[in-house]
This record gives structure tokens, sequence and C-alpha cells, in this order.
């Protein structure tokens, strides 16, 4: 036998030791006796228990929560006018890219749903070598200074002493720093809004948040700021449903992307870009363009879409993909380049650093997921981990004795640099209210209710009233009834206005649907039991699959339903393993005489109607209804009466929720 066709022998299934030596056993530590001691000598048992034990590697200090997924991304038009980019001027060019969202607080093991900002960050593996955007589901941050990101970070997550809360901004430090550092006013308002409980990562805005340069072929740059905008529409959960997911799926959001590309439904955002020419750049009234508080109105740039991003496979495993990709700021292609803006310019710094411990040592770019798709040539050597074998003498540059570099390659903007070193802020930062003001203006009458409840919550988790009332007083700088509002949620005098409102708003601001959005990959619970009307629910059920919207037929236990024609009906699974909370509808049908009595089915209409989301009832099903304390007679198109509620659950779905509704004596 060859050594070739010993090795084919081998069963292709079969252990092998990280030596490549086949395992026999992999149940049984060798003994001396079956009841004697184990031996040292057990190299299977050794090796295996010392991959065990060294299985962690630490987690990201900051987004250690994540899901990732593969995709390509592909330019609409050629946008040679703005830049070199080879991945932005090809039409035809399909680039693929993973993407990583995240949830900024908790630790790997932490739920998905916090109120809390949510990464975005896409690896695109360009064939001018990796381009990383990582940016957030919000398009403004915290701070203005990088300097000042390990005091907000560590101000934000659990308080050191007894490491509590898990997974919460609403605790005195975090709160203690924010009012000492006003310039967080802004970003504080997009925390306290719906934007901080995407209803799923695939519904969900993404921002590079920066302003960034477009460099084209005649060196001329262009300032740019990237914005995402999910083909699903931009929606959320609300808190209480947030927190209630949190404790039934602790994987909502992870879950949900991928069962949706498992399933085919390929989520997709276009990307956009406003277009900013250098010589518009102090053209802005109190808008700094390197400052990352500050957001850019799109009434007065508008966002250009400019092509489409679309993720198509999940990854294969977890830790090798989604754990262990390295992003950073500071990988950028020809054609692209950074600002001055002094919270990117820490970033660059950061995100290479990070990764040293955090992957290990500096090879970690060779790790297939962060590895680009084009050859690597540079005399970078050694180190831990260390995968490539370079062969030839010349090490260094440059030489006579090994290849040569051609000297063409990415070039900075010369970008004239002219002032004395200080540390300092410059004054166009100073004005940390008035886009704070523009959001809460933009708000829908609903948004600016779930503001208000938001800032009585968190700062009612606040012990320290001094930090209380020093957060109504920049509130009150915001807007006064937004001030008063809150003061009076949380025992805080009502405060003097002291200043005007500017008036200003932003429509792309609100997350108020303006027109119906699409409904595929919605998920409508139907409380099922005996009795049930097999036509009415058969014809719901097609109906809405027609529409792509996923429909679950919930029975008492796993298994069947006797319907009204006597025959069974297979049921999705058991309602007690799932909750009213992880369904976008739910449906009560005909026919079941058991429901009304049963307080999981009420509790199920009660969670859905409260929490805004269309609930639809027939015949017997409106007792579930009314036990639950809905009101019938309600002026409210998501709620839907009667034999033929597709029409009117795929209208409500497509507008998402329907928060004008009374939901004052709903309990649950
Ligand atoms: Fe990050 N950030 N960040 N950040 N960030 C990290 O990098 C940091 C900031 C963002 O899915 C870390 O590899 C500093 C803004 C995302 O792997 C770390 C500053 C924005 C992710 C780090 C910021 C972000 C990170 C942790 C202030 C939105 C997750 C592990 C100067 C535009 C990427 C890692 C992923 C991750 C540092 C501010 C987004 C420690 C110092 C602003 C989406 O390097």
């Amino acid at each position: 036998m060859t050594a070739t066709s010993d090795h084919r022998a081998f069963n292709e299934a079969a252990l092998t030791t990280d030596q490549g030596i086949p395992v026999a056993d992999t149940d049984n530590s060798l003994r001396a006796g079956a009841r004697g001691p184990s031996l040292l000598e057990d190299f299977h048992l050794r090796e295996k228990l010392m991959r065990f034990d060294h299985e962690r590697i630490p987690e990201r200090v900051v987004h250690a929560r994540g899901a990732g997924a593969h995709g390509v991304f592909k330019i609409y038009e050629p946008l040679d006018e703005y830049t070199t980019a080879d991945f932005l001027t090809d039409p035809d060019a399909e680039t693929p890219v993973f993407v990583r969202f995240s949830t900024v607080q908790g630790s790997r093991g932490s739920t998905d749903t916090p109120r809390d900002v949510r990464g975005f960050a896409t690896k695109f593996y360009t064939r001018q070598g990796n381009f990383d955007l990582v940016g957030n589901n919000m398009p403004v941050f915290f701070i203005q200074d990088g300097i000042k990101f390990p005091d907000l970070v560590h101000a934000l997550k659990p308080e050191p002493h007894h490491e509590m809360p898990q997974v919460a901004s609403a605790h005195d430090t975090f709160w203690d720093f924010v009012t000492l550092q006003p310039e967080t006013m802004h970003h504080l308002i997009w925390l306290m809004s719906d934007r901080a409980l995407p209803r799923s990562y695939r519904m969900m805005q993404g921002f590079g948040v920066h302003t960034f340069r477009l460099v084209n072929g005649h060196g001329r740059s262009t300032f740019v700021k990237f914005h995402w905008t999910p083909a699903l529409g931009t929606h959320s959960l609300v808190f209480d449903e947030a927190q209630k997911i949190s404790g039934k799926d602790p994987d909502f959001n992870r879950r949900d992307l991928w069962e949706a590309i498992e399933a085919g439904n390929f989520p997709s955002w276009e990307l956009g870009v406003q277009f900013i020419p250098s010589e518009r750049a102090f053209e802005f009234d109190d808008i700094d363009l390197l400052d990352a508080t500050k957001l850019i109105p799109e009434e007065l740039v508008p966002v250009t879409p400019v092509g489409r991003l679309t993720l198509n496979r999940n990854p294969d495993n977890f830790f090798a993909e989604t754990e262990q990709v390295a992003f950073s700021v500071g990988n950028i292609v020809p054609g692209i380049d950074f600002t001055d803006d002094p919270l990117l310019q820490a970033r660059l710094f950061s995100y290479l650093d990070t990764q040293l411990t955090r992957l290990g040592g500096p090879n970690f770019a060779q790790l297939p997921i962060n590895r680009p798709r084009v050859p690597v040539r540079n005399h970078q050597q050694d180190g831990f981990h260390q995968q490539r074998v370079p062969v030839g003498r010349a090490n260094y540059s440059p030489n006579s004795l090994g290849t040569q570099d051609d000297g063409a390659g990415f070039t900075h903007h010369p970008e004239l640099v002219d002032g004395p070193k200080e540390r300092k802020r410059s004054v166009t930062f100073a004005d940390h209210y008035s886009q704070a003001t523009l959001f809460w203006n933009s708000m829908s009458a609903w948004e600016r209710e779930h503001i208000v409840a938001a800032y009585r919550f968190e700062l009612g988790k606040v012990t320290t009233m001094a930090i209380r009332v020093r957060m109504v007083e920049h509130l009150n700088r915001v807007d006064h009834d937004l001030a008063v509002a809150v003061a009076a949620g949380i025992g805080v005098e009502e405060p003097v206005k002291s200043v005007d409102n500017h008036g200003r708003a932003s429509a792309a601001l609100s997350q108020a649907p303006t027109s119906p959005g699409p409904v595929t990959t919605r998920k409508v619970a139907v409380l099922m039991g005996d009795g049930v009307s097999a036509r009415w629910v058969a014809g719901l059920s097609e109906n809405l699959a027609e529409h792509g919207v996923t429909v679950e037929l919930l029975g008492p236990v796993d298994g069947t339903v006797d319907t009204d024609d006597g025959l069974p009906m297979e049921v999705t699974r058991a309602m007690s393993t799932v909750a009213s909370v992880v369904y976008d509808a739910v449906v009560v049908p005909d026919g079941v005489l058991s429901l009304a009595a049963d307080g999981l089915a009420v509790q199920f209409a009660a969670e859905a109607y409260k929490h805004g989301k269309p609930v639809a009832a027939a015949g017997t099903g409106e007792d579930v209804l009314l036990r639950a304390h809905i009101r019938l007679d309600a002026e409210d198109p998501a709620l839907i009466l009667g034999d033929a509620p597709a029409a009117g659950l795929l209208a409500a779905l497509a507008v998402h929720r329907n928060f004008a509704r009374d939901i004052a004596a709903i309990p649950a």
C-alpha cells in the first residue's frame, strides 16, 4: 500500500489529533486498568484538554455581542467624478463583504435587545485591499474627541465596585458622566429614542458617523457622509417589549438575521452618500464637519443613493468568522481618505491596537475572515501565529536581491496642516444642544412620548438626585416642554424656561412611516385550539404567505388541534414555548372556546395590543380581546375584526405599529 492510498484508506470523518494521528477512542482516557489512574502519556487526553482550556479569547472591550453575515456590494453608477476607489467606480464589480452587527455595552453572552447603540461594521474585500466602514445605527456619537472614549465607556459599563447593572445605561455613573460632558446631549436623545431598540438588524439604518473624504483622479477631495438604508424600512421595538424579549429570547436579533438568510430572504441596504464639496465645508451654521456629535440634515445636503449591499450567506462558524473578524477604521483603499475629526483620528490607533491582545499578536490580518482577497506583499515578518512562509532572503527595502516595490499605491490627500500644538477644542465644536433640539422637533407625538418615558426610566434609576437635576437643566436647553415632562416623572422641580426652541426640524430623523413599507418576513402568531375554524385559518395563512409573511400556528401543546371540520390541523409550536413579544402581530381565530379562559392567550393579545401591534380576531376570538381589556369599538386601523382580516393585517403590518392607542388600561 502506498502512502497516498494509506491516507485514502482512512475514513474521512475519523477524528485525528492536531498532529493528524488517527484517534481510536475519544470517550475513554488511557488508564492503568479500567478502575486505575489515568496515565500522563495519554497524548490525546492531554491535547484535548489543553485545547479546551484555551478556547477563550478576550471579548471586544465594546461591541462584544454581535452577529455577522457574508454578502456582496455593488454600485449603481460609477463614481469616478468623486473617487478612484475601484469598488466605487467599476459598475461590474461585485465586492464581497462581511458585515457584523453588534450591541455596544454588553458582554459576549448578553442579550440582543437592551437600550443601546448598535454597531454596523462592513468589511469590503475590494480588488485594492480591504475597506472597512465601521459605523453605527445612529449618525452621531457621544463625544467629540477620542481621548474621552475610555471615560465614556467606563461610565457606561457596569459600575466597577459590584459590576452592576449589566447591559444598561440606567445607572448613576453613566448619567453622572454625560451630565458633566454636555457634548453627549445630542447622542443621548438618540439613545433615549426608539432607535436604540431596533426590531431587527435588517430594519436598521447605518451611518459612517464621521466625515470622510473621497478623492478623484485629479486629486480633488470631496467630503462625504455614508448612510445605509434598509430595504425593509427602519423599525423599532418598544422598551417594554425589548425588556421582555431579553428574557424570552436573548438571541432575538441574531436569530432573526440568521433565519432570514437561511430562508433566502436576503436583507439588503442601499448605500447613500452626502457629498459636500470642499468649498462648502464652512457653509453650515453650527455644524463643523469634523465634529462627530453633529449630522448634516438631509434638507441641507441630500443623500445620493450609490449602491446596494445584500447579505446572502450565514457564517460557517461563529468564532472563526464573527468573533475573529477585526475591523479597523484605518483600513481604507485608494480614493478614500480620512479627515481631521479628532474622534476618527483616535480610532485610527485603537482598532489596530486592540487586536494585539484580542487576537493574540500582530498576524491577525492573516485569519481567513480578515485576509484581503488580493495578494499581500511586504517585509513584515514573524510574530505569534505567523501563517505565511516567506521565501527569499530580501526581507528589507530597498533591496537588489529580491522583488522591489514599483512605488504605485495609496497616496494620502495632501491636505495643508498648519497650527500650534495644543490641547484645545475648536470653538466651532461648542454648540451641544441645537441638534438635540432638531431631533426632538422632528419626532412624531408617539416618538416624543417614548423619549420622555425613556428619560424618566433611566433617570428614575439614578440614585443621586443632583445628577437628575443636572440632566433636567440640560434638557431645558434642548426643549423646555421636554424638560418639564421628564422632571415631572422623576421628582425634580419643574425648570424655568431659559432658551427658545429654534423650531427647525428634519423629516428624515423620524421613524414614523410616511408610506406603507414591505411586510416580507414579518411574523404573525395565530392562537389555536380545538374547534378552530379550519377554513378561516387556512385562508388567512395562504393570503399572508403570498405576501412573504411568516405565519406560526401556536397550539396549547405541540402536535395537532381538532378543527371544526373534524380534521386535525398541525400547529407550528406550543404557545408556551414562545411569547407575544417575538411576533409582529397576533390573530385569534373563530371557534376556539378554550382561548378566552386561557391566561396565556389573553396575555398574547394584551401584550401585542399594548406594543402597538396589529391584532385581529373573529367570532369567539373577540372574547379573548375583551378579556385583555381591548375596546373593540376603538378607532384603530390595526385592530382588525371580522371574517376577512388578511387585507387589514397586511396594511397594518406595512406601517409597523399603531402607537396612537390608549393602552393605559391594558394589563401585562
Ligand atoms: Fe469603536 N471600537 N471606538 N466606535 N466600534 C471597537 O474595536 C473605539 C466609535 C464601532 O463588529 C473596538 O475591534 C474608540 C465610533 C463598531 O468588530 C475598539 C472610539 C463608532 C465596533 C473601539 C470609538 C464606533 C467598534 C473594540 C473613540 C461609530 C465593532 C473591539 C475614538 C462610527 C466592530 C474592536 C466589530 C469596536 C474603539 C468610537 C463603532 C476598542 C477608541 C464613533 C461598530 O477598538
